[in-house]
């Protein structure tokens, strides 16, 4: 080992290869010439534990669906299974929470998981043993929806470090986001009907039904301006519609299913 001038210290890393447990000593004995080193700091002692575990824990993640658009649900499962052929002891799993989500709710079908720091706990796996955990989740954003699950730590040495994680990835179909409702009491908030992201839409086509099934509304390239007021039908009126709840159909003319729901009008 030669140094360039000025070094002071160096550190390096050996891999264990001896099967054989004990104590291995790395003094100043393996170090050619000893006039520049302070023997006292060239003392380390190796000690290889005879380990008779044979573990490998496998992580599998899935998303379903994985396809969705924002407000939707969806449930991540993940999936613990020790591939080895002795038990597994005090598992911790991290299932890496995206920004672009919220948890909603968490089960698992042995272990505990927490909502807090997102590390799911068991205590043993035996070998072959599979177990899973499921995470509903409310998609927030149409961005940061990678979600990791790994391997956190574990009592036995992991045989296989390739499989200690995965990842699931939900894609938004389109950014397009509904609101339940309008109150167009000129307040300032919700005073007209709201579709986020509507204008990557252009020839979309929106019709606004009452309880009875008579559209009251219409529009062609609908720009978030309806405010409760009737243009079609037999109850075309300048006045402001009735409170109550209402049933819209909205194409985005994109060759998919128009979107279907109810919106409540209050005042
Ligand atoms: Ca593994
Ligand atoms: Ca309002």
């Amino acid at each position: 080992m030669i140094f360039p001038e000025g070094v002071a210290f160096c550190s390096f890393t050996v891999v264990v290869t001896s099967n054989v447990p004990g104590s291995y000593l790395n003094d100043t004995t393996n170090f050619e010439d000893q006039n520049n080193i302070d023997t006292s700091q060239t003392n380390a002692e190796l000690t290889v534990l005879d380990d008779n575990s044979n573990v490998d824990i496998e992580i599998l993640k899935s998303v379903f669906p994985q396809e969705a658009s924002i407000g939707d649900q969806v449930t991540f499962q993940i999936t613990a299974t020790n591939l080895g052929t002795t038990e597994a002891t005090d598992i911790t799993i991290l299932d890496v929470f995206p920004n672009g989500m919220n948890f909603v709710s968490a089960s698992t079908s042995i272990g505990l998981f927490d909502d807090v720091t997102f590390i799911w706990s068991i205590d043993v796996l035996s070998s072959n043993q599979s177990e899973t955990l499921t995470v509903v989740a409310q998609i927030s954003s149409s961005t940061a929806l990678l979600n990791t699950a790994l391997l956190s730590s574990l009592n036995e040495p992991d045989r296989d470090d390739t499989n200690n994680r995965d990842d699931a990835e939900v894609t938004i179909d389109d950014c397009i986001y509904i609101t339940d409702g309008l109150s167009p009491n000129n307040d300032g908030l919700n005073d007209t009907f709201h579709i986020e992201c509507i204008e990557e839409f252009p020839d979309n086509n929106l019709k606004i039904y009452n309880r009875y099934g008579v559209q009251i509304y219409g529009s062609n390239n609908y720009q978030n301006n309806w405010d409760g007021r009737a243009n079609t039908g037999l109850t075309r009126t300048s006045n402001a519609l009735p409170v109550g709840v209402y049933f819209y159909i909205l194409d985005l003319k994109t060759g998919d299913e128009p979107r279907t729901g109810w919106l409540y009008l209050n005042y």
